[in-house]
């Protein structure tokens, strides 16, 4: 099973508020059906929201600490990301890939911990079922701040670690975990190798950041990779383009 991440920045047009990047999206879509059409068998996609949710997060004050009570809010923020979930699913449909969504703001919520519990019942018998579920970064009940945002990183961990996944991409605008001197970084086995590039701590990277990224994925069974839209075919066919990120 593969949990594929589609990076926001990379299917939107993030200097335009609710503008896709049509062509990236296409491609990133021709590649998700080349793959299924080849023999790849269950995958999950959750993509980010790019210029569509974040505007919309940060003029409400929301954030994945802060939250809103306001329904009128909740569903601005929502709304944006479900009207980039539809993009998504149409040029997927439109390519004969079975993509259906899954809303996070209908199934998951955080505790008074902040902790993220997302239930994976509906994933896995859609996927059972031949379906190709889409998640995305959307809101999420919190218990006591009421709603959050939740992001699709922390989505994809979620889902990876629970479904079992065997592969986790993360396509991005990067072609992968870059060093001092912008080169893609192969591998990454334990966090120390790359501490001198990305900080010493994610601590404060709440966002979303790569040394966030790298840190989450350190923590799965599976083997992660980070790269750039080009390398997703590749990604899909088996092949580890970009970055590996695998601590076992
Ligand atoms: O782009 C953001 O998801 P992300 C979701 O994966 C919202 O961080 C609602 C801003």
């Amino acid at each position: 099973m593969i949990v594929l991440k589609l990076g926001g920045s990379v299917i939107t047009d993030k200097d335009r508020p609710e503008t896709l990047d049509g062509e990236a999206l296409e491609r990133a879509a021709d590649a998700v059906a080349a793959a299924l059409e080849g023999g790849v068998e269950d995958l999950v996609i959750v993509h980010g929201g790019g210029s569509f949710g974040h505007h919309n997060a940060s003029e409400h004050g929301v954030t994945t600490a802060e939250g809103t009570r306001d329904a009128g809010a909740a569903l601005d923020i929502h709304g944006a990301m479900t009207t980039l979930n539809r993009f998504v699913l149409s040029r997927l449909l439109e390519r004969g890939v079975e993509a259906v969504p899954v809303h996070p703001f209908s199934a998951g919520h955080r505790d008074v911990e902040g902790d993220l519990e997302l239930p994976t019942g509906q994933v896995a018998t859609l996927l059972a079922e031949g379906f190709v579920p889409v998640l995305h970064g959307d809101l999420v009940a919190h218990a006591g701040a009421g709603a959050t945002v939740v992001s699709g990183d922390e989505l994809v961990t979620a889902l990876a670690r629970d479904l079992e996944a065997d592969r986790i991409g993360l396509c991005s605008t990067v072609p992968g975990v870059l060093d001092d001197d912008d080169a893609v970084i192969d591998r990454i086995a334990a966090y120390e190798d790359v501490a001198g590039v990305l900080g010493e701590s994610a601590a404060t990277d709440v966002t979303g950041g790569m040394a966030a990224k790298v840190q989450a994925l350190l923590t799965l069974e599976a083997e992660a990779s980070i790269f750039g839209l080009e390398d997703l075919e590749a990604f899909l066919a088996g092949d580890e383009p970009g970055t590996t990120i695998d601590s076992s």
